[in-house]
């Protein structure tokens, strides 16, 4: 780094390239080498000057109790947290030589990267790492933990085509919020639905919690958590059989129709809402007001995928835009990622894939880990995310990390529930220690993030040390690159003079602009150019096909859907560190009563793959039948060490292969114990809990 970032007193703009699609430019006061302010700034438009409480706070984490600052090596028993200090050339060294011997051994395929969200940016993440572990014929992972099915959707019917930009909501007349819930995920977008509402736009939210923005709505849909399928077949049905879907935008713009049109016949708005627990009157009103009202906008967010109907749920509510005729006009359309609005291919930088080999699913870890053979899974190097506290079935998770003989790395910038199960921990730089190139994907803006200030301890970028391993295992002939480097590597390989820009003034815009106008300034992505409503060359893992849809997973024991939303308090498991309150499940009153439970209880929410220790608050604000449980807690949250990944399933959604969280289907009961483990559960009791 040319700056000495260690003296005197400066504001240095930078962005956050944490897992949220707002990807906010900050301003970060510097004293005497300490960071003492992180706020927003104005160079992303859509920050607009404010941010997060939780990035404000991330100083609590880059200088917390929780912090790594050293390579360390393990001395005790797997899961207990206990190493001694290591030089990073010792521990390396451990590194390279145990990877040497097993592919030698037992063929590199026994190696398994494990990585997802923990920064987004071009260097961190996809970048030398997977040249590393390519170069190495490591497994492969199929990172689908997150953004899978709905990827897969967006993939099969517009070639991922950019969506509409948070500024341009004002322009609708109705806004759908579906499946997202931007007040504690993407914050950004609340003031512009609320200028739209004020404008005289219609609200609709269809999400089976009371969120903040389901209370401002005209309209809130609760549908039964995994339902959204058959409701949104239920709109197409009801546009096709009243004459209100656009021949002319069809004929001209679509393919598949009428297979579609087949798919959706069997939903009556009778039959959907049945299905999805809605009052029929309500389903059909949502419907009356997406065919009547335009510019008609759709923000699909992630809520809907994350079950066994998750990917066709997001192909239909998608194709609702095009079969209502609703785009070619400001404020009409859909958003939902704008990750595909560049483009960019990650071969341009890091070469072209050599042979593919085995792949894993994430979201099947623990059977990876416990019943892979030929080769097993022999090291497993975990950077860039928290498995234990994120991964669907938490305890085949847990059982996979304490086999013996499995070596597990785990390259990290805090001490999260996964590091105790390392053999080798790494520490790595945060965002405000490292450069990167961070995308927007609910703008559309590329921003730069560069250090502010010099690493703590011994921590490294990653791109510094999957270097360094290619060198040390002759994937490389050297020098070691460094991160410098690999940015105005990739930043060469933008599109026109998106490079330049970005480094010289902090953003660059993608060529089809911050503010599309779909079916104008972007068009589909897809073969010949049109919306494939029938995607048929997008794999299902629907037993009876493309729009088909799979029961509800409940049983008679366990009856209740547990969903596990974003809290605002945390990204996915990122900053949980610093959350000082015990888990709590939200409850409907209806489902509470039936169970005698009251707010401040302590309760077992329990299936068959784990039990989960909790207090629990009764509201209206989830539908009955659902309770909620925060995304992302860390273990030490809950009374008995485990969270919400513990009762979810590791089964695998309809389309690519994504994670199933709110397919867990779990009973609730009253823990009467005074006491837990020997701690007085009043002790956990707060005086307020707000909904998370
Ligand atoms: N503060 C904060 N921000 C975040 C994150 C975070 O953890 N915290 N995570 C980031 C990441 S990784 C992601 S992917 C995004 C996620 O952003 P969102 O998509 O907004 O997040 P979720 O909380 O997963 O789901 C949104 C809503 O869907 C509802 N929901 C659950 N099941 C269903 C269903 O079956 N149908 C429908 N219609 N709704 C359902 C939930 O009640 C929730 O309110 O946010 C990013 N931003
Ligand atoms: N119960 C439940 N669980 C869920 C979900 C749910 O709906 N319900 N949703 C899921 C979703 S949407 C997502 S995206 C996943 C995310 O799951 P993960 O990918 O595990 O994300 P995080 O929990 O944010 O963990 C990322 C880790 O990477 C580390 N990290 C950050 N930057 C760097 C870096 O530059 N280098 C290195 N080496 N490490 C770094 C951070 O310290 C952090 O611990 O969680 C999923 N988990
Ligand atoms: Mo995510």
């Amino acid at each position: 780094m040319s700056e000495d970032l260690s003296w005197g007193r400066s504001t240095v703009e930078t962005s956050c390239p944490l897992d949220c699609p707002d990807a906010c430019s900050l301003a970060v006061s510097v004293e005497q080498g300490k960071v003492t302010k992180i706020d927003g700034s104005r160079r992303h438009e859509i920050t607009n000057g404010f941010i997060c409480a939780k990035v404000r706070g991330f100083a609590g984490r880059v200088y917390g109790p929780d912090r790594l600052q050293f390579p360390q090596i393990r001395t005790g028993p797997k899961g207990k947290g206990q190493f001694k200090r290591a030089s990073w050339n010792e521990a390396l060294g451990v590194i390279a030589s145990r990877i040497d011997e097993v592919r030698t051994r037992s063929g590199a395929e026994a190696i398994l990267p494990f990585c997802y969200g923990g920064s987004n940016g071009l260097l961190t993440q996809e970048s030398v790492d997977a040249r590393f572990f390519r170069r190495l014929g490591a497994s492969r992972l199929a990172r689908t933990v997150c953004a899978a099915p709905t990827g897969a959707a967006a993939l099969g019917l517009y070639g991922k085509m950019a969506g509409v930009a948070y500024a341009d909501y004002p322009a609708a007349r109705l806004i759908v919020l579906w499946g997202v819930n931007p007040s504690a995920s993407g914050i950004h977008l609340v003031p512009y639905v609320r200028q739209a509402q004020r404008a005289g736009a219609t609200l609709i939210v269809v999400d089976p919690r009371r969120t903040a923005l389901a209370r401002q709505a005209d309209l809130h849909i609760a549908p039964r958590p995994g339902t959204d399928l058959p409701v949104a077949l239920a709109l197409h049905r009801y546009l096709f059989e009243h004459g209100l879907a656009d021949e002319t935008f069809l004929r001209d713009h679509a393919t598949g129709v009428a297979e579609l049109r087949a798919a959706a016949a069997p939903w009556t708005i009778a039959k959907a809402a049945a299905v999805a627990g809605l009052e029929p009157e309500t389903l059909e009103q949502f419907a009356r007001l997406y065919a009547t009202l335009s510019p008609a906008l759709i923000r699909c967010g992630w809520g809907l995928e994350r079950n066994r109907n998750g990917g066709h749920a997001a192909m239909a509510v998608l194709g609702l835009p095009t079969v209502a005729g609703k785009f070619g006009v400001r404020g009409g359309g859909y958003s939902m990622s704008n990750s595909g609005a560049w483009r960019l291919n990650n071969a341009d930088w890091i070469g072209l894939d050599p042979a593919p080999t085995r792949t894993v699913n994430m979201n099947q870890l623990g059977d990876a880990l416990l019943t892979l053979k030929d080769p097993k899974v022999e090291v497993l190097f975990v950077y860039n995310a928290n498995p234990v506290a994120t991964i669907p079935d938490q305890n085949a998770v847990v059982r996979g990390l304490e086999r013996e003989d499995l070596f597990t790395v785990v390259f990290e910038q805090v001490r999260t529930d996964t590091v105790p199960y390392a053999d080798v921990v790494l520490p790595a730089t945060t965002f405000l220690e490292h450069y990167d190139l961070n995308r927007s994907y609910g703008g559309h803006a590329m921003l730069l993030v560069k250090p502010v200030i010099e690493p703590i301890g011994e921590s490294r970028p990653n791109v510094d040390v999957f270097s360094d391993l290619e060198v040390r295992l002759g994937l490389s002939d050297g020098p070691t690159e460094d991160e410098t480097e690999a940015l105005f590597h990739v930043a060469r390989r933008l599109p026109g003079t998106a490079g330049e820009t970005v480094l010289a003034d902090g953003v660059a815009i993608p060529p089809g602009g911050a503010h599309p106008i779909q079916f104008v300034d972007v068009h589909p992505h897809t073969s010949d150019g049109k919306v494939h409503l029938f995607p048929t060359d997008v794999p299902t893992l629907a037993p009876n096909g493309l729009y088909s849809y799979q029961e509800d997973p409940a049983t008679g024991d366990h009856p209740l859907a547990l969903i596990s939303p974003a809290s605002e308090k945390t990204i996915s498991s990122t900053l949980a560190e610093l959350r000082t309150r015990p888990a709590v499940l939200h409850m409907n009153a209806g489902d509470a009563v039936a169970r005698g439970v009251e707010t401040g209880d302590a309760v077992r929410v329990f299936n068959a793959l784990g039990e989960v220790h909790c207090l629990v608050e009764v509201s209206d604000g989830v539908r009955e039948g659902t309770v909620s449980l925060a995304k992302g807690l860390w273990r030490r949250s809950s009374f008995n060490q485990s969270t919400a990944t513990a009762l979810a399933p590791a089964t695998l959604s309809d389309l690519g292969g994504g994670a199933c969280f709110n397919d867990a289907r779990v009973e609730v009961a009253k823990i009467v114990a005074a006491s837990w483990e020997g701690k007085p559960l009043a002790v956990f009791v707060p005086d307020k809990v707000p909904l998370q």
